[in-house]
């Protein structure tokens, strides 16, 4: 039965536990696959939806950033894209009538569970001051409003203008044009809370803050290390690209406090020996790593090549490649002094890791002449992120493994097209240079201070310098830090405005007035004045193709991203702007026009991005060792080596996410891999930790964050799950637990909310979750 949601809320939270599972994928996937797809959209429409992932004629998924092969399977999607196609897809719809039943209090009070599944959005929406119900608006009597708001701020810096990261590059171009016209640089984003940690360490040691290979090149590694992410969930269509690179040859280490499913065993289900068989076995190598000990890691890797290199006898590969670090690099001396210098000690204590297993890893990376490293969110949330991202750049470095086939850095990014806003633009302190090309293409000038990322956004509704919030797709009030804080500063906004396809909180939780303006996805056909329309997005390795929709769109009244942009920045910046807003919003190969003039890597991009399978953007370091940085080479970095210390009885929370979710949009409340069903107030506890500190298994507890400021939060009822987890280590679901995160925690250099390491008290005997009505939240 397709088109009904769930019935009722609150939604029971009560999970069932079994042991985790050893493999992922495999028949059980595609099962789920097509009874989740079903639910949506029923039999018809999933088979003709799910055909066109991912095609060269069809769209982007929605889901990860994973790039696509250039031979496409016909199925060229995974479970979890599947889900995300989907929840867009799905035949349900919220109306006009939706909200005359519901008002504003009655949707506070549920769930993010129940509001995603409500369906997607028809008309646009708004909330007078005072009103406790949305009605429907007219487009243009819509736009006046913003308008009206944005006119009277006192200063162009009192809006922010969020950018979640499925918006097409033509949307965010657009986007970040009209932002400047109007006079900010306040372009907050996901990156904000995601890769940003990534985007400056690579920035500021090889000069380009992207990653560094191709698809091709993890078929020609000898060894990948995967450390600080959960592909078998998050990029599922990874484990394919590992599986065949481990066909090719290659060995791969995972470095994670918990063993993932997916990267112990894959079983391909484009295979018949995937569907039925065994598997492929992924990991040769488990680094059951404590949560932040990543630098002290490859510190002391980094330490153990440099020793095999003054000990080398001439016979075997060189440990370290002296030609590139002369010819190529920056700072080698002085950062080899600090390697030599680092403890065994200090690294034991800070990885929880023996002395044997680091070995190990040591021997297969001395016999492995080309070298990968993947990494997420397990290294990007801490607040010596930046510094860890930095150390693995050395480690690459020292053996010359930038810049050549099979080797590189790979931050695997999350949003279909996250990487793909940042090469357009969305960025809160843009390049000179890019401004001064904004400047001669559109003929105004660009406001040159840089603006607010998400944490100082939040800090400036909170204090009540920033007065309208506009947000370009996300969920902003679920994905920040400091639930209560951010929601309290959104509350104090004039005005809120949501392009949206489905409804989540940040539409409940609004400023004085809302608005919610309801968009097209990417499955569905985008057809304005000029014929249908196509969009173009760039996946994680920096591949940009054009991606169409084919689906009928969920509304008559729906506007696609770049239209809204349009008529939005020609109603706010008036006849002065002399921007083609009409001719943009008419025919979007006027944008890729514009875009090919301004963005580098972009020349004749109509053309190249028309070839099926699009074109791969350059990327100097990869492509001929050079690298754009302020030395003019890849630049060694000697950081002190950071940890987090955990105070007695204390354990270190890691935020992350079930299989059964995409970032905040929950799909239903099973883990499958992680063997919790039912449930998504889990607390997943090292068994000794819990005997240690008398937590049973099945027990309820409270988790209270202790933050240096002694200030505490809460977030009560988890069920206690004795888990495989690293020692010392707990983990628990997001958005749930953004509650616990204080706003002021946030990585050095990146300024990312630390999402990877909350200390945390677990006060057993908490409220339990069933009995005290506690809802599946988020
Ligand atoms: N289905 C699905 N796909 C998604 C998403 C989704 O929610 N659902 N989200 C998308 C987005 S925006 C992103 S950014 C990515 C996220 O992709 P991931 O980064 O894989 O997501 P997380 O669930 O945050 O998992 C973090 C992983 O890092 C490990 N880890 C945590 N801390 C440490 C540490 O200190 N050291 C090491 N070595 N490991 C650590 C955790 O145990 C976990 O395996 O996925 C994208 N794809
Ligand atoms: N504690 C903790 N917090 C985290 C993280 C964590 O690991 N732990 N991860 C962080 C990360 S990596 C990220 S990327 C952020 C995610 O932050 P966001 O990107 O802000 O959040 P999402 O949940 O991905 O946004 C979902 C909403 O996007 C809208 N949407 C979906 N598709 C479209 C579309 O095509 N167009 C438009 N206009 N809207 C659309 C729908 O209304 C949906 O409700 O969360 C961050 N927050
Ligand atoms: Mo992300």
């Amino acid at each position: 039965m397709a088109g009904k949601p769930p019935a009722g809320d609150p939604v029971q939270d009560a999970p069932d536990v079994t042991p985790p599972q050893t493999s992922a994928a495999g028949l059980p996937a595609v099962g789920h696959t097509l009874r989740a797809a079903q639910r949506q959209m029923g039999v018809k429409r999933t088979a003709l939806t799910l055909l066109r992932v991912n095609q060269k004629d069809g769209f982007d998924c929605p889901g990860c950033a994973w790039p696509e092969p250039g031979k496409r399977h016909t199925a060229e999607f995974c479970e979890n894209g599947a889900k995300a196609v989907a929840e867009e897809a799905t035949l349900r719809r919220v109306t006009p009538d939706f909200f005359a039943a519901h008002s504003l209090t009655d949707l506070a009070t549920r769930s993010g569970y129940w509001l995603g599944q409500q369906g997607r959005i028809t008309q646009p929406m708004y909330l007078p001051e005072g009103a406790d119900h949305y009605e429907p608006v007219p487009w243009e009597r819509a736009f006046d409003i913003v308008a009206e708001e944005l006119r009277a701020l006192d200063s162009p810096d009192e809006a922010v203008f969020y950018t979640s990261g499925r918006t097409s590059n033509e949307a965010a171009f657009l986007y970040q044009l009209f932002a400047r016209e109007f006079g900010t640089n306040n372009l907050p984003d996901c990156s904000n809370m995601c890769h940003e940690s990534s985007g400056s360490a690579l920035t500021e040691t090889l000069g380009v803050g992207k990653g560094s290979v191709l698809l091709e090149d993890l078929y020609r590694a000898d060894l990948i290390i995967v450390a600080g992410q959960n592909p078998g969930t998050n990029h599922p269509r990874m484990l394919s690209a590992l599986e065949k690179a481990k066909e090719e040859g290659a060995r791969i280490i995972t470095v994670n406090p918990l063993p993932e499913a997916g990267m112990e065993r894959f079983k391909n289900p484009q295979t018949p020996r995937g569907l039925a068989g065994r598997g492929t076995a992924l990991t040769d190598l488990f680094l059951q790593i404590r949560l932040g000990g990543d630098q002290a890691l490859f510190r002391t890797l980094n330490r153990l090549v440099l020793e095999a290199s003054d000990n080398a006898s001439g016979a075997g590969p060189a440990a370290i490649d002296a030609e590139f670090i002369a010819e190529h690099t920056h700072g080698f001396e002085e950062y080899a002094a600090e390697a030599r210098a680092q403890d065994w000690d200090e690294t034991l204590r800070a990885t929880g890791l023996d002395r044997d297993v680091i070995e190990r890893a040591l021997a297969m990376i001395l016999e492995s002449k080309r070298i990968i490293v993947c990494w997420a969110m397990g290294l990007t949330q801490h607040k010596h992120a930046v510094p860890t991202i930095k150390e693995i750049v050395n480690f690459l470095l020292l053996r010359g493994n930038i810049g050549r086939p099979g080797a590189g850095v790979c931050p695997v990014r999350g949003h279909s097209n996250v990487q793909g806003d940042r090469t357009m633009g969305i960025f809160e302190r843009p390049a000179p240079a890019f401004l001064d090309a904004l400047e001669k293409e559109f003929g105004f000038a660009p406001p040159r201070e840089h603006g607010l990322d998400v944490v100082r956004s939040i800090r400036a509704m909170r204090d009540g310098h920033a007065k309208v919030f506009v947000a370009m797709g996300g969920n902003f009030v679920s994905a920040t830090p400091d639930t209560e804080v951010t929601e309290a500063a959104m509350r104090r906004a004039r005005l809120t405005v949501h392009v949206s396809t489905k409804l989540n909180r940040s539409h409940v939780v609004t400023g004085a007035r809302a608005l919610i303006f309801p968009t097209l996805g990417r499955t569905e056909r985008d057809l304005q004045g000029g014929g249908e329309q196509f969009v173009t997005v760039e996946d994680s390795m920096g591949m940009v193709h054009a991606s169409r929709g084919r689906l009928e769109p969920a509304g008559p009244t729906l506007l696609s991203e770049p239209a809204i942009v349009c008529r939005l920045a020609r109603r706010v910046l008036g006849e002065d702007s002399r921007t083609p807003w009409e001719e943009f919003g008419h025919d979007y190969a006027t944008i890729r026009d514009r875009i090919s003039r301004v963005v580098p890597g972009f020349e004749d991009f109509e053309a190249k991005v028309s070839r099926p399978g699009g074109f791969t953007l350059p990327h100097a370091p990869r492509d001929s060792r050079r690298f754009p940085t302020a030395t003019g080479k890849a630049n060694f970095t000697a950081a002190p080596v950071e940890y987090p210390r955990v105070p007695e009885g204390r354990l270190l929370l890691q935020t992350i996410r079930s299989h059964d979710q995409y970032n905040t949009t929950i799909y239903g409340l099973d883990d499958r891999y992680r063997g919790i069903r039912n449930g998504r107030r889990v607390v997943l506890v090292n068994p000794e930790d819990a005997a240690d500190l008398g937590l049973a298994d099945g027990g309820y507890a409270d988790l209270v964050s202790e933050w240096v400021d002694g200030s505490e939060r809460r977030a009560p009822g988890f069920r206690i799950v004795h888990y495989p987890t690293a020692r010392g280590c707990a983990a628990a679901y997001y958005p749930e637990t953004n509650v616990l995160v204080p706003l002021d925690s946030t990585a050095d250099g990146s300024n990312t909310p630390v999402s990877k390491s909350v200390v945390v008290r677990v006060e057993a005997g908490g409220a339990s979750g069933p009995e005290t009505g506690i809802t599946a939240a988020g």
